[in-house]
């Protein structure tokens, strides 16, 4: 039967009535019943040796458009919607977003789960089903308040499995539920996510906002993505929640591999395990120590295990490579401290610098550090970070075990972030190149035969212009605030935090209001929009997102500013949100001080959807900068090895920067100016100011003033819109490295090894 009529005949059967008749949410429901039975009759992805994504997070988004292309059925539903006076987009919108992801690593993931079965390698995710999620964002009076972020309802994706495994902590055993979503590949077959749960987690017991008691583990264990770890019972919650993921992914796959026969002392051979990001780590001694419950030595059991587990590491930022106080663990998992002390020992006759030890002197646990003694490959995600995990940060690691460093730059799915989010671009390149470009990437390249094409040019900017009235009308919907769609469409979306520097574009905001105060209009209205979520203890994060809203606020309420500079920040941000804002935007704020952002993969798609790139010579802006050449990309700011050296000689003094820039200071001096603290709270304003002029960690004010000047740059430029579009052609052009189907085919290639 075809799709049409299953899902016409399912709204009779479900709801007596036609599609015609049938309300958006019954013909979610019915269309998602008639999805999830294809997904159910697709194969399993089948192969002798298979990888298992371990991950705390898998920011998967909303599944329903990515299933409809990865199934090749999306037209065929739309056009049947419309033909019933529907619009397929108004009902995707119905799903609720899963929330189990927070940033750019647990995008990452689910990126990589797309690929690996587009690839058609067998590769499963193995994770947690948390119940609310990270947080769901609103503001008041200015600043982030957190709520619960519920996402599963009884029209979920989430299929529930019959399996359980018990885990065991020391005082007492949890037996688990597992849950599965089907990973489909493009016009392929399906891999798993494994999501691990408990039966007794209770909802109820979160109140004001997103508290609850941290220490009753029955009712917390997966209720919330990245508890609040400022007090020790939020960082033991972490330790329960990364032990009973990994016990229960490595139980899973003993599991299997003992049904196929295979022998433990094979396992190497059959399995990989990729440890993302240090939450994982311990399924390194879990592994070891149910391989000694299954009879093998301790020698055979870590062996076998350095030869199935392979680490990446997504940050050199100290406080995300964990490090747990030995005596935790001996209170929670006491059954893997022996294992981590032999391992310590292992670890200490191959070397016995403290600065490479797994347990240190105050007696803490680097997780970090037992990765990369007991796992086959470590990679960093950008070139630029692995250069400074081998060179600088993990140098001693490197000089160790050489041959297990590698890289891998990062990767965006092109279905989510292209395909699905802009079905405009998609459709114009389909008439310029064909559809190759869907199964290789690198087919985008003959794009650049258009470059001098008048009328190609003019519908790029035609369909960016379409994509920011659309973003101007979801953002009106959702935040009430009109945005002037032939501005510039200036974007920072990402995680708040300081070495990402919304800070330093704050000073920006400031610089060009008074500038507008002062008379001088930019070369071209611009507004600045941002979207990000701060940690919930992060306090100065906090701070800055209270300060962008306060300036969103005056300048929304100055008559003589707001027709050529506004600000928003949306509520929430999130990948339903980002799937709207990515292709409208003119401007990809990238700003990071150079070597601290790991990759960052939104740059991916920013440049995917034809904005060009304002950042600095950071993460994977490095290899954007090297496709698209300096003409295409505006490049600012202190290099790496600079900044590495400011941190070695401690000689970066805020101060310094203000004495010779009274330019700056004045920039700086606004956020605690009566215009500011006649709206704003004076204890956040004045800790922001504060640390920026004394402390100024991440260096904004070292590179505020060429970041100014460059963005007052790429602003005259974007005046000449043929010569912008160009930029943009090139852009696109470019992208098809960044696609996750290279990354994944390169992880196989050199680490996972699947036929
Ligand atoms: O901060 C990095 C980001 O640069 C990178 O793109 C992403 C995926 O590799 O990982 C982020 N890291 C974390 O979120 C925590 O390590």
């Amino acid at each position: 039967m075809d799709v049409k009529t299953l899902i016409e005949e399912r709204v009779q059967t479900l709801f007596n009535l036609s599609l015609k008749d049938c309300s958006d949410e019954q013909a979610y429901v019915a269309l998602l019943s008639v999805v999830k039975e294809l997904l159910e009759d697709k194969k399993i992805i089948e192969g002798d040796r298979k990888v298992y994504y371990f991950s705390a997070e898998f920011l998967i988004g909303k599944l329903m458009s990515n299933n409809l292309i990865n199934l090749g059925i999306r037209k065929e539903v739309k056009d049947l919607f419309e033909a019933n006076g529907k619009s397929l987009a108004e009902i995707e919108e119905i799903e609720a977003e899963p929330s189990l992801g927070n940033g750019g690593l647990g995008r990452l993931a689910a990126c990589f789960l797309d690929s690996i079965a587009t690839l058609d390698l067998p590769g499963d995710g193995v994770g947690l089903n948390y119940h609310l999620g990270l947080f769901k964002q609103v503001f008041d009076h200015n600043k982030q308040c957190e709520t619960p972020n519920p996402w599963i309802d009884d029209h979920s994706w989430l299929i529930p499995t019959n399996k359980h495994y018990t885990v065991d902590f020391k005082d007492f055993s949890l037996k688990s539920e597992l849950y599965d979503l089907d990973v489909l590949g493009y016009k392929g077959n399906k891999n798993k996510l494994h999501l691990f749960d408990i039966a007794s987690v209770d909802e109820h017991i979160v109140h004001d906002g997103i508290q609850f008691d941290k220490s009753n583990i029955l009712k917390n264990l997966t209720l919330f993505l990245y508890p609040d770890d400022s007090d020790e019972d939020g960082r033991k919650l972490r330790i329960y929640q990364q032990y009973f993921m990994v016990s229960n992914g490595a139980q899973m796959i003993l599991e299997d591999i003992k049904k196929r026969g295979i022998s433990l002392t094979e396992l190497d051979k059959h399995v990989c395990i990729q440890i993302n990001d240090t939450h994982p780590s311990m399924v390194i001694p879990e592994l070891i120590r149910l391989l000694m419950q299954e009879g093998l030595t301790m020698k055979q059991a870590i062996e076998i295990t350095s030869k199935t587990c392979a680490y990446t590491n997504h940050t050199i930022l100290a406080e995300a490579l964990e490090k747990w106080p030995m005596y935790y663990l001996e209170e929670i998992v006491p059954q893997l401290v022996p294992i981590i002390e032999a391992l310590d020992a292992v670890a200490s006759e191959r070397c016995a610098d403290e600065k490479v030890a797994i347990i240190d002197s105050n007696k803490t646990v680097h997780m970090a550090h037992m990765d990369i003694h007991f796992g086959f490959s470590i990679n960093g995600v950008a070139a630029i970070h692995t250069d400074i995990l081998k060179d600088t940060e993990l140098h001693d690691f490197y000089k160790l075990y050489p041959t297990h460093f590698n890289n891998k730059t990062n990767g965006v799915t092109f279905r989510r972030w292209l395909l699905s989010c802009n079905e405009e671009l998609t459709a114009f390149i389909d008439k310029l190149i064909g559809e190759g470009y869907k199964e290789d990437a690198n087919k985008l390249e003959e794009l650049q035969k258009f470059v001098d094409d008048d009328a190609v040019l003019e519908e790029l900017l035609a369909i960016k212009q379409t994509k920011k009235e659309q973003l101007a009308h979801v953002i009106e919907a959702r935040e009430g605030v009109k945005l002037d769609p032939s501005s510039i469409f200036d974007v920072q979306v990402k995680r708040l935090h300081e070495y990402k520097r919304q800070q330093m574009n704050v000073l920006y905001i400031i610089y060009q209001y008074l500038q507008i105060k002062a008379g001088n209009k930019p070369a071209h209205p611009i507004t600045c929009i941002f979207g990000a979520k701060a940690a919930p203890a992060y306090i100065l994060a906090k701070d800055i997102i209270h300060t962008i809203l306060c300036l969103q606020q005056i300048i929304d309420n100055d008559p003589e500013v707001s027709p050529y500079l506004k600000v928003v920040m949306v509520e929430n941000y999130n990948v339903t949100y980002a799937e709207s804002i990515i292709p409208a935007a003119d401007f990809s704020e990238q700003i990071s001080l150079a070597s601290k952002e790991a990759s960052g993969t939104s740059n991916m798609k920013f440049m995917l959807n034809g904005a060009v790139t304002l950042g600095t010579d950071d993460g994977a802006n490095v290899e954007i900068h090297e496709f698209v050449g300096d003409d295409n990309i505006y490049i600012f700011g202190a290099k790496a090895d600079t900044v590495i050296a400011h941190y070695q000689n401690g000689d970066y003094h805020p101060q310094d920067v203000l004495a010779n820039d009274p330019e700056l200071r004045k920039l700086v001096d606004f956020i605690v100016s009566d215009e500011m603290k006649a709206i704003g709270d004076q204890e956040c304003l004045y800790r922001l100011y504060n640390d920026m002029t004394n402390k100024d960690w991440f260096m904004a004010l070292l590179d505020a003033r060429d970041y100014i000047q460059t963005k007052e740059q790429a602003i005259a430029d974007f005046n000449d819109r043929k010569e912008w579009a160009k930029k943009m052609l090139i852009n696109i052009s470019k992208a098809g490295f960044f696609s996750s189907d290279r990354t994944i085919a390169q992880y196989n290639e050199d680490i996972w090894k699947l036929k």
